[in-house]
């Protein structure tokens, strides 16, 4: 299967786990409100990584499907969070009004937390043997050391001196811990070893900053129509970004880095990494 077809594969995979999702005992109005983020498209990049993880290790994409759902859950919910007017105040998100503009702030609230409570029942539920070293991966990412010390650092430190250490610890946070989880859950899952798992730690880590200086870089040139949400916030707000730091240039170059030791760090697994690696390419051209 070539790379397109395996991330179709994948990517189909997971929104049938998302739009099969039991939300038993919601309210009609909770569940719409979840559902509309949840549902709403995007890339299904950290579903698609815990799969392409647990295979890799060999063990079967099934058995890590309620995981990519999970983690796909927890990224839904923080995009909805971090849209509301007391963070980024964002109107567009996936090419559609964002969660708060159609359903209003408490619900988009509560969406978001229901989303971040159900990923963890849904895992907890897996019962796969190693189902909760899994989940403990993802609630490290999503805690207090990892996604929220990110978007703390993220929302506090707006408007100051960019600064290459806090802009690496802020991008560690908000987005590469969240794209380690679901590698490393997904390696678990699939039965890998101590040291295969540390790959995937790094794998996951420079994947990630690669993934996040790419996503700065778009909001300063890339095409809102593909990217389905506004472009040219970061600079207006004062936000700090690595192109703030280090000019665009570098900023490729850098993320071209993350991507080699990305792929690097892959080796041990040899040809069982080529998915991961066309994956990995493929952030540095991604568009949206
Ligand atoms: C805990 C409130 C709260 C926020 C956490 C994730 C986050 C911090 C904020 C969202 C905004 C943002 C720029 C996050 C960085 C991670 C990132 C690039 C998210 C977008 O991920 P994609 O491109 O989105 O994978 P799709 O729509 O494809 O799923």
């Amino acid at each position: 299967m070539n790379t397109e077809t395996q991330m179709n594969t994948y990517k189909q995979q997971v929104e049938q786990a998302l739009e099969a999702l039991p939300m038993a005992g919601a309210p009609d109005a909770l569940k719409d409100a979840m559902r509309y983020s949840l549902l709403s498209g995007g890339k299904r990049l950290r579903g698609i990584l815990t799969l392409a993880a647990c295979e890799m290790a060999g063990g079967n994409a099934q058995d890590a499907l309620p995981f990519a759902a999970a983690v796909e859950m927890i990224h839904a919910y923080s995009l909805i969070h971090d849209d509301l007017p007391a963070m980024d105040n964002d109107t567009l998100r996936r090419g559609k009004p964002t969660n708060h503009v159609v359903y209003g702030e408490a619900l988009a609230i509560l969406a978001g937390d229901a989303l971040l409570t159900h990923a963890f029942e849904v895992m907890a539920q897996s019962r796969h043997p190693r189902a909760l070293e899994a989940l403990g991966e993802m609630a490290r990412a999503a805690g207090v050391s990892g996604m929220l010390a990110g978007q703390t650092l993220d929302v506090t430190m707006q408007g100051t001196e960019p600064n290459m250490d806090l802009v690496r610890d802020i991008h560690q946070g908000k987005t590469a811990a969240l794209l380690t989880a679901p590698v490393v859950a997904g390696l678990m899952l699939g039965g890998a070893s101590a040291t295969q798992i540390e790959a995937g730690r790094r794998f996951g880590y420079h994947l990630g900053m690669a993934f996040q200086i790419v996503d700065d870089l778009l909001d300063i040139e890339g095409d809102p129509d593909k990217l389905g949400k506004s472009t040219g916030k970061d600079e207006e707000e004062g936000k700090l970004t690595w192109p703030a730091c280090v000019g665009m240039d570098w900023a490729r170059q850098d993320a071209a880095d993350h991507i080699r030791h990305a792929k690097a760090a892959l080796a041990v697994f040899g040809e069982k990494a080529a998915f991961l690696t066309a994956l990995a390419d493929a952030t540095l051209e991604r568009e949206n």
